[in-house]
C-alpha cells in the first residue's frame, strides 16, 4: 500500500511530539510541525511530485534533511528517525499524547515532575489531586483529564456479546453466592442481545447487611476499581470490560431492571406514555404524579402494565415500532433457541474445520439438533483448503455412508460454493447437482461499486442451484466493514427466486443484520440460523444467532432451520426446481 501525504504529515507530527517530550530544541520541534501543515496543504500527491522529479524543497518549510525523509517514507513507509524516537520515548508516554488535553509539554512535565509514564498512574495521580499541584494545570484540568481518560478507555473498543458473555456469566455466578444477594441481572445492551456492547450494567437486589459492593471490587478480575460507593460501582476488569454494579431496592427492581435495558429511545417513549396518563416513571418506579404515590415498579411487566402494554421482549426494545405494535396487539411470538431443528451451514476438517464429519454429526445430535448441512468451502478459497469437484464428489460419498450408519441425526449434503468477482458460482451446473443445497459467500472483492457488489450477488442467485445467501454483508464486526450492496433489492430477489439469507451465528458475524431480518421478514422470505461451525462446540454459538433473530422481529415461522427435515426438504426442492 503506498504511502501518501496525510500519512507522511502525520509521521512528522508524531516526530514533533516524541522530539518536544525528549526536550529537544524547539525550533526542530516547530519545524516538523511546519512540514506536516505544509504538506497537508498540498493539492497534489507527493507520489506524483516524486515521480515527475519535482524538486521536494521548493515547497515551504521543507529542507534538505526533510527532503530526504519524505522520499525515505514515500520508498519504505517509515523513517528511521521516528523508529529511533520510538525506542528512545516510553510508548506508555505516547498514549498519554491521546488523551485530549494533554499535549507534549504537560507529558514531559508529568514525566519531569510526578514520573508518570502510564495512563494508569496518571488517573491514580489525578484521584489524589496531585496534578492540579504542578505549575500550568489547574484542578479543572485535573478533573478534565480524568473524565478524558473514562472517555477515551469506553470509546475505545466496543465488546463483541459473546466475548461479554464469557466474563460477564461467571462474574453474575459470583456475585449470586455473595452472602444475602438475591437477584443479579446484567442489564443494558447486554440483554437487548446486540451484538456488540459497550459495558456491562448489572443489577442486583440484596438484603440490607450483604456484603456485595466489597465482594464485587474484590472479585479476581477486577483490574480497576473507578468508583465505588454503598449502591454502585463501577469496575475495569482485567481484559478492560468496564463493569457497573448498581443495587436496588426490591420493590424498585423491574422500574431499575426496565430504566437500565435500554434503549433510551425505547425509555423516552415508555415514560412519555406515563405522562399521558399522570404518571412519572424512572428508575426507582412508577409514581402518580398528582400525590408522589408509588403505584408500580416491583416487576417489569407491572412498568408495562402501568402504561396499558404486554411485557415487550428486551431484544425489540429500540424504540423502532415496538411499542406501537405493543399497543396493537401484534407484537411477534419470537422465536427461540429450542425453536431451532437443524443448522444448514458446518465444516469439517476437509476445508477449515477441525473435526470429521461424523464428529460434527454427533455433536449436533447431542445438542439437539435433527439435521446439519455440511457445507465446506469451495476451490477458490484456497486458505481455507476449498474443495475441487473431486473432494466434494469423495465428501458426498462418505455422508451417503454415515447417513446409513447414524440415528437421531440427518446429513445433507451441501458447499460453501464462492461467489467469484462476476457472480458465477466456483461449482459447475453438474456438481451443485448433486448437492442438497448451495450455500453462496462472498469472500472477496469486498470493495467492489455497490452497483458491480449487488449485480454480482444477484447474478449468483440467478442459479437454480442457489439456496442460502451466507452471511450477506460479510462484515466482521470491530475488523472489516460491510460490504456495499443494495440489500434490500437483494432481499426481493430472494423472495422473487424462493432462496432464503443467512443468520450467520458466528459472534464476529451476526448478519443478516436485525433491521434486514425484519425487511426480509416483511418480505416473507425465510432466514436460516447457522452456526458456519468449525469445531464440535459451535452449536453453543447458535444463541447469538437466535439475538440476532429476536432484535429482527422474527418468529419461529420465519426461520428455515426451525422446520422439520421433511418441511425443509420441501423448501429447498422448491428453490431447486
Ligand atoms: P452500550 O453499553 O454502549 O452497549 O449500550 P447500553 O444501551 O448498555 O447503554 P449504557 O450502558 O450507556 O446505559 C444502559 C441503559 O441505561 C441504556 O440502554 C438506557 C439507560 N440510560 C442510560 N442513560 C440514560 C439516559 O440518559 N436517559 C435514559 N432514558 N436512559 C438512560
Ligand atoms: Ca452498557
Ligand atoms: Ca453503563
Amino acid at each position: 500500500m503506498p504511502v501518501h501525504n496525510e500519512e507522511v504529515a502525520a509521521i512528522f507530527d508524531e516526530m514533533a511530539d516524541l522530539l518536544a517530550i525528549q526536550d529537544a530544541n524547539p525550533f526542530r520541534v516547530r519545524a516538523y510541525h511546519n512540514a506536516a501543515r505544509s504538506i497537508r496543504g498540498l493539492g497534489k500527491d507527493l507520489n506524483k511530485m516524486l515521480e515527475e522529479g519535482e524538486d521536494l524543497t521548493r515547497l515551504p518549510g521543507i529542507g534538505k534533511d526533510l527532503a530526504a525523509k519524505i522520499a525515505e517514507i514515500l520508498i519504505t513507509g517509515h523513517t528511521k528517525a521516528l523508529d529511533k524516537l520510538h525506542q528512545e520515548v516510553p510508548a506508555t508516554l505516547e498514549a498519554l499524547l491521546k488523551i485530549p488535553g494533554l499535549g507534549p509539554k504537560r507529558v514531559k512535565s508529568l514525566y519531569r515532575n510526578l514520573h508518570i509514564k502510564t495512563l494508569k498512574q496518571l488517573e491514580n495521580a489525578a484521584r489524589r489531586g496531585r496534578i492540579q499541584q504542578l505549575p500550568g494545570f489547574g484542578a479543572k484540568t485535573e478533573q478534565r483529564i480524568l473524565e478524558s481518560i473514562a472517555a477515551h478507555r469506553s470509546s475505545e473498543r466496543r465488546f463483541l456479546h459473546h466475548v461479554a458473555r464469557q466474563y460477564g456469566e461467571p462474574l453474575v455466578a459470583y456475585l449470586k453466592e455473595v452472602h444475602g444477594v438475591k437477584e443479579v441481572v446484567i442489564a443494558g445492551s447486554y440483554r437487548r442481545g446486540k451484538e456488540t456492547v459497550g459495558d456491562l450494567d448489572i443489577l442486583a437486589t440484596t438484603r440490607e447487611d450483604s456484603p456485595v459492593m466489597e465482594q464485587f471490587v474484590g472479585y479476581d478480575e477486577v483490574d480497576e476499581v473507578v468508583s465505588k460507593g454503598s449502591t454502585r460501582a463501577t469496575v475495569f476488569l482485567r481484559s478492560g470490560l468496564q463493569v457497573d454494579l448498581r443495587v436496588v431496592a426490591q420493590n424498585s427492581f423491574g422500574a431499575a431492571l426496565h430504566y437500565f435495558t435500554g434503549n433510551k429511545a425505547h425509555n423516552i417513549q415508555i415514560r412519555r406514555l406515563g405522562q399521558q396518563r399522570g404518571l412519572k416513571i424512572n428508575e426507582y418506579g412508577v409514581f402518580r404524579v398528582k400525590d408522589g404515590k408509588r403505584v408500580n415498579g416491583k416487576t417489569e411487566a407491572s412498568v408495562f402494565k402501568a402504561v396499558g402494554l404486554p411485557f415487550i421482549p428486551p431484544e425489540l426494545r429500540h424504540g423502532r415500532g415496538e411499542i406501537e405494535a405493543a399497543q396493537a396487539g401484534h407484537l411477534p411470538q419470537l422465536v427461540t433457541l429450542a425453536d431451532l431443528q437443524g443448522d444448514l451451514h458446518v465444516h469439517s476438517h476437509a476445508s477449515d474445520g477441525n473435526a470429521s464429519i461424523e464428529q460434527m454429526a454427533l455433536a449436533a445430535r447431542q445438542h439437539g439438533l435433527k439435521y446439519i448441512a455440511i457445507s465446506d468451502h469451495s476451490k477458490s478459497l484456497r486458505i481455507a483448503h476449498g474443495l475441487d469437484e473431486n473432494r466434494l464428489a469423495q465428501q458426498i460419498e462418505e455422508i451417503d455412508r454415515l447417513n446409513e450408519r447414524l440415528d437421531g441425526i440427518t446429513i445433507l449434503k451441501g458447499s460453501e460454493v464462492d461467489i467469484l468477482e462476476d457472480g458465477r458460482l466456483d461449482f459447475p451446473e453438474g456438481m451443485l447437482a448433486q448437492l442438497d443445497l448451495v450455500i453462496g459467500a462472498v469472500h472477496s472483492k469486498f470493495r467492489l461499486s455497490r452497483r458491480q457488489q449487488t449485480r454480482r450477488i444477484l447474478r449468483a442467485m440467478d442459479s437454480k442451484y442457489f439456496s442460502i445467501l451466507a452471511h450477506p454483508s460479510a462484515r466482521l464486526l470491530e475488523e472489516r466493514d460491510p460490504i456495499d450492496a443494495d440489500m434490500p433489492r437483494i432481499i426481493e430477489a430472494a423472495r422473487e427466486r424462493g432462496c432464503f439469507l443467512e443468520i450467520n451465528s458466528q459472534p464476529q458475524r451476526l448478519d443478516l443484520t436485525d433491521t434486514y431480518c425484519q425487511l426480509a421478514r416483511e418480505q416473507g422470505v425465510l432466514l436460516s440460523i447457522n452456526s458456519d461451525g468449525h469445531s464440535t462446540h459451535c452449536f453453543d454459538l447458535l444463541y447469538g444467532g437466535i439475538n440476532q433473530a429476536r432484535r429482527g422481529w422474527l418468529e419461529k415461522e420465519d426461520v428455515l432451520t426451525t422446520r422439520s427435515l421433511q418441511e425443509l426438504r420441501k423448501q429447498l426442492k422448491s428453490t431447486m426446481g
